[in-house]
């Protein structure tokens, strides 16, 4: 029997579509990983781009559901606790609208680590994102100091966007000079692995190409410190997918738990899987529309019919070390 590996993922559930751990759940299965889910909300439907006018894509047009309170929160874990079943591997958390939601998170992930101190915590610290270069936050504003001083120096894996990194560390993000010293600061607030996942200001990216930056310290057995950052190119498609920075995190979970030692191949199957699902979910979506524009719930995350590209994504996007 081999040793199993665990992952308590605390995420949006949605009935229909792949946010959140729909999102997440389903690859770390396929890659080996049991996975615990908490779910924050169950929604019908993902509730993301309703506002987002760039190219006249909208969200769907309801969405009803009930909201998981810290209470709850408190009261599922405390089960977990009770029957002793609480030692993980990993905890995974993404996208959370609620300060007192939060601040219990943060009081499980310390007892988790409590019990044991290996346990990695990968946090996507859903904060907001850009649009059109201009920034703007899709959760209130005073979850900021709460991800900043008590999230971020808790996690070891951060996936931040370049929006997101900005507001952590208050320093604004124009270049990829800026961006590597951004990570820095990153590192210096307690996580060991920080990935941008997004960023738009490579002058030669234009507005083709998305740009991924990682950078990881490792402890060597000598007691120092080596350092590692790296970049991705990727080819930008032409939708606006939703669930994306979820499935993204728990991916690059799943490639870094598998390749301890080699963080750029890591990164490279990560970005890559994510490359082959969101072109088979764009071609899908497109055939669907039958030449229109693909609407919201053509657009969701074609994930079961790419099983055999998360198992074992071909590299078609390689990392350079920078
Ligand atoms: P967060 O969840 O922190 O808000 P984010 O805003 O960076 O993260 P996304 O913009 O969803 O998350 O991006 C995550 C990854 O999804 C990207 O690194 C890229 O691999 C892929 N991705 C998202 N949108 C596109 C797109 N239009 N074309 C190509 N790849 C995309
Ligand atoms: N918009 C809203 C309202 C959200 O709740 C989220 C959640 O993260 C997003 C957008 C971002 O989704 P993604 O993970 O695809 O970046
Ligand atoms: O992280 C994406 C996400 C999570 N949870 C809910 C969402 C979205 C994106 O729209 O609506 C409920």
């Amino acid at each position: 029997c081999e040793p199993e590996c665990r992952v308590l993922s605390i995420q949006s559930h949605v009935v229909r579509g792949y946010v959140g751990n729909k999102s997440a759940a389903f690859p770390l299965q396929v890659l080996g990983f049991e996975v615990d889910t908490i779910n924050s909300v169950q929604f019908s439907n993902h509730t993301g781009i309703h506002d987002c006018i760039k190219d006249g894509t909208v969200g769907y047009a309801h969405w009803r559901g009930q909201v998981l309170k810290s209470d709850e929160l408190k009261e599922l874990y405390q089960g977990l606790r009770l029957n002793d079943i609480t030692r993980y591997d990993y905890v995974l958390t993404g996208y959370t609208a609620d300060k007192s939601f939060l601040e219990q998170l943060v009081g499980i992930v310390k007892d988790l680590k409590k019990q044991n101190p290996k346990v990695i915590y990968v946090c996507d610290p859903v904060l907001g994102d850009k649009w059109n270069g201009e920034g703007s936050m899709y959760v209130p504003e005073e979850l900021l100091p709460v991800y900043r001083d008590q999230v971020v120096p808790l996690a070891d894996i951060i996936t931040p966007n370049q929006f997101e990194a900005e507001l952590l560390t208050g320093r604004t993000l124009n270049t990829e000079k800026e961006a590597l010293e951004v990570m820095e600061v990153l590192h210096a607030m307690g996580p060991h692995t920080v990935l941008i996942t997004s960023s738009d200001f490579i002058p030669s990216c234009e507005n083709d190409l998305l740009v991924v930056l990682g950078s990881r310290i490792t402890c060597k057995p000598d007691g120092t410190n080596s350092k590692e950052k790296i970049r991705l190119e990727i080819p930008k498609l032409d939708a606006v997918f939703v669930g994306t920075g979820d499935l993204f995190a728990a991916m690059l979970l799943a490639w870094i738990h598998h390749h301890p030692d080699n963080f750029k191949l890591a990164c490279e199957k990560a970005v890559s899987a994510m490359s082959h699902v969101l072109k088979r979910t764009l071609s899908c979506a497109q055939a669907q529309a039958g030449g229109g524009k693909p609407r919201v719930a053509e657009l969701e995350i074609r994930m079961v019919q790419s099983k055999r590209d998360i198992e074992n994504p071909k590299v078609l996007i390689q990392a350079t070390t920078l």
